[in-house]
């Protein structure tokens, strides 16, 4: 395959790249390092020092041989994304390129429109690209697990069938978003469906939950190639932050009740669930949709397992309830289905002690890059 990552500098992009590079297939990335300027404006950046796409780029090819080819750009203009896609016609093209955090797109109206502008434009942009140069080239998009919200019926895996009034017919499974982030990407996915019913592209969109961890298999080769990794409360997901704050001695950032439930899943089964989807293509003029999750967990349960296994190792970790900033159900029904990328070939990577243990150790070695003051500024949803 020949495939177009896009947003390759981020949390998930960088893994991807050298994922897809270790298992034979020809790279292209581009990143605008739009999160790593945003991370060093509101002073919260990664743990991991992490070389720029160009260097990391050399170092993979140092100890692979391989190559992947890097483009600094952004995709929301759109004489750029299409002089990618004429010098590659990728056959894939995976799309990271989004503002990720949701409270990022709540901090006030700017950060919103740039959210909105961004996650939406990237995507359009990526259908007219797709269209002019090959129809055929699959994208694969992430959504995310909080497009559906938390309803008070089962999820399913992205379609409800429905009957009304003696007829049926098969529908987008109702999304109701939980910030303004979450609800580009509920726009996303119905602008993909527009353009699938419309123009008869393959897609296929990832609903995905928070991620965890730090390693991967390529990365843990050497650690200059390990992954940006966000703690703070902007862009860190909650059991990477609260993996740090453990680590830090800072009590633990527990929202409101904390039983609020989501679809978890480590970052090695984020790199399998692309690549199955990668290489086991939508259909034409189907928009295929996974639930990207491997297991349910309340974030009392995660808060409970980082305090049993960090106290194991000698932290002295501490729960700390907050009132909530986030306008958010704190209990609720939270039911999923999610056996396509199984049935795919996903082999899921749970959350065992062995694996917090893990992440603790390699946590640790970064301890004197924490900045304390990145873990709680309590950005508000009202
Ligand atoms: N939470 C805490 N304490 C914290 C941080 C978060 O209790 O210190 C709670 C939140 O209130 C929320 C849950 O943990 O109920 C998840 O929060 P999160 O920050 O880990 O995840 P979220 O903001 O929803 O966004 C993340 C990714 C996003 C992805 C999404 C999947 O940043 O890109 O789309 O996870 S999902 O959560 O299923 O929508």
């Amino acid at each position: 395959m020949r495939v177009l990552i896009l947003g390759a500098d981020g949390y998930l992009g960088w893994p991807t790249c050298m994922y897809f590079s270790e298992r034979g297939h020809e790279v292209i990335g581009v990143d605008n390092y739009f999160r790593r300027n945003a991370a060093v404006e509101l002073d919260c950046e990664s743990l991991t020092p992490t070389p720029n796409l160009i260097q990391r780029t050399k170092i993979w090819e140092e100890i692979t041989g391989k190559k992947i080819s890097i483009h600094t750009g952004d995709i929301t203009n759109y004489e750029f994304l299409l002089s990618i896609f004429k010098e590659y016609n990728p056959d894939t093209v995976i799309h990271y390129a989004e503002q990720p955090s949701a409270p990022y797109s709540m901090i006030n109206r700017d950060k919103a429109a740039f959210t909105l502008q961004n996650n939406l434009i990237t995507t359009l942009n990526i259908l007219y690209a797709v269209k002019e140069v090959n129809p055929d080239c699959h994208i694969i998009k992430l959504g995310t697990m909080g497009e559906y919200g938390t309803p008070n019926i089962d999820i399913e895996e992205g379609w409800l069938e429905i009957e009304h009034k003696n007829r049926k017919d098969k529908f987008l499974f109702p999304r109701q978003a939980g910030s303004l982030y979450h609800t580009t990407k509920i726009q996303d996915t119905d602008m993909l469906w527009f353009y699938v019913r419309t123009w008869g592209l393959r897609v296929t969109d990832l609903m995905q939950g928070p991620v965890y961890g730090l390693s991967t298999d390529e990365s843990d080769r050497d650690p200059r190639l390990i992954s940006i990794f966000n703690y703070d409360e902007i862009f860190g997901t909650v059991l990477n932050r609260f993996i740090v704050q453990a680590v830090a001695g800072y009590p633990l950032t527990v929202y409101g009740k904390g039983n609020q439930t989501r679809g978890f899943l480590n970052l090695k089964d984020t790199m399998q669930c692309v690549y199955l989807s990668a290489g086991q293509s939508a259909e034409k003029g189907q928009l295929r949709i996974f639930n990207q999750m491997t297991e349910p967990f309340s974030i009392n349960q995660l808060a409970e397992k980082v305090k049993t296994i960090g106290d194991k190792l000698g932290y002295s970790v501490e729960i700390n309830r907050i009132e909530n900033p986030r306008v958010e159900k704190e209990e609720h029904y939270y039911n999923v289905h999610y056996t396509g990328l199984i049935d795919l070939g996903l082999k899921p990577h749970y959350l065992t002690d062995e694996v917090l243990e893990g992440f603790f150790t390699i946590t640790d070695k970064y301890r004197d890059r924490i900045n304390k003051d990145a873990f709680f500024r309590g950005i508000q949803w009202k």
